[in-house]
């Protein structure tokens, strides 16, 4: 199979489970990032995709100053279907002879600082999908940041994307959204301390359980509109 049909394929697995968006970038420079537990495996692999399933406007226009059920339950399947499409896309990879890791879409291996096996939105960037938002998280230009996201790692020869060279503009309208003065005018400005004790705060009841949030990706909602 000629390598645009292999993408195209993949591409068409992810679409077909909800995955709106998809791109591909090398992975050389960021694997001295990666937690360890998967460093030493991702040598043999020199390519990332990276996949993108939205988070449904509908849920979150019932969020109104914290986090509910909705969006709980809303969050979790998101989860679920991002773990389906990374594995599906690389078993697919595997029965076509190459070798791939699925990385799960929101495992913490680590507490303080919280960690992963690595970061979906700086893999999501390089591969294109979007750019880094004053509320630090990927901005696609279809869905603002109402988007989720899931790495498949892969010694698969595919062509690179690239970021697409946007950002924020004149657009400010998370800072006021967030309850914990997280956001500011540059993304370096970002208070992942605040943001944290807030979705902290969020998760003690005991039906939320989890740290989520979501109320910067309300007014986040994507420059194109279709
Ligand atoms: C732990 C975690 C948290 C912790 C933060 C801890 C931390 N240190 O980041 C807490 C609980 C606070 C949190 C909160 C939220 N999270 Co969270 N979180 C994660 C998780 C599981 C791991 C993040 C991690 O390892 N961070 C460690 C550092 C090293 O990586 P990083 O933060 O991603 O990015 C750094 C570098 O990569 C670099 N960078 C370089 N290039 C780029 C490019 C871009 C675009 C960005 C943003 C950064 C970046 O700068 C960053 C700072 O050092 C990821 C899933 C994953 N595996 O990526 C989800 C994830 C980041 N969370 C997500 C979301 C949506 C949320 C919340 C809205 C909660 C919710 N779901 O309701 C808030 C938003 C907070 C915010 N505005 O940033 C999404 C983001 C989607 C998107 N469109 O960007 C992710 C990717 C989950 C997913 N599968 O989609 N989260
Ligand atoms: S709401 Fe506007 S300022 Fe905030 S991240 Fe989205 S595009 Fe950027
Ligand atoms: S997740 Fe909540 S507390 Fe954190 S930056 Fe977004 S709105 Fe603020």
């Amino acid at each position: 199979m000629k390598s645009e049909d292999v993408r195209d394929r993949l591409r068409q697995i992810a679409d077909s489970m909800g995955g709106r968006a998809f791109g591909v970038c090398r992975i050389d420079e960021l694997r001295e990032s990666f937690h360890v537990e998967i460093r030493d495996a991702s040598k043999k692999l020199n390519t990332a995709l990276s996949v993108g399933v939205p988070v449904s406007p509908g849920v979150l226009d019932a969020l109104i100053d914290r986090p509910n059920m909705i969006y709980k339950d809303h969050y979790q399947q998101i989860n679920h279907t991002l773990n389906d499409i990374a594995f599906l896309i690389s078993s697919q990879i595997n029965s076509l002879g190459y070798n791939s890791i699925p990385i799960p879409a929101s495992r913490l291996l680590k507490w303080k600082p919280m960690r992963a096996h690595l970061s979906h939105r700086e893999i999501a960037h390089k591969a294109g999908l979007g750019w880094w938002g004053r509320n630090n998280l990927l901005i696609t230009e279809k869905y603002g940041a109402q988007i989720r996201l899931v790495t498949v790692l892969t010694d698969m020869e595919l062509e690179p994307d690239k970021p697409p060279g946007l950002d924020c503009d004149d657009c400010y309208a998370c800072i006021d959204a967030c309850p914990a003065g997280a956001i500011s005018e540059t993304r370096e400005e970002f208070d992942l301390n605040a943001c944290y004790k807030k979705v902290a705060e969020f998760a003690r009841p005991e039906h939320i359980g989890t740290h989520i949030c979501g109320l910067c990706l309300q007014p986040c909602s994507g420059k194109i509109q279709t």
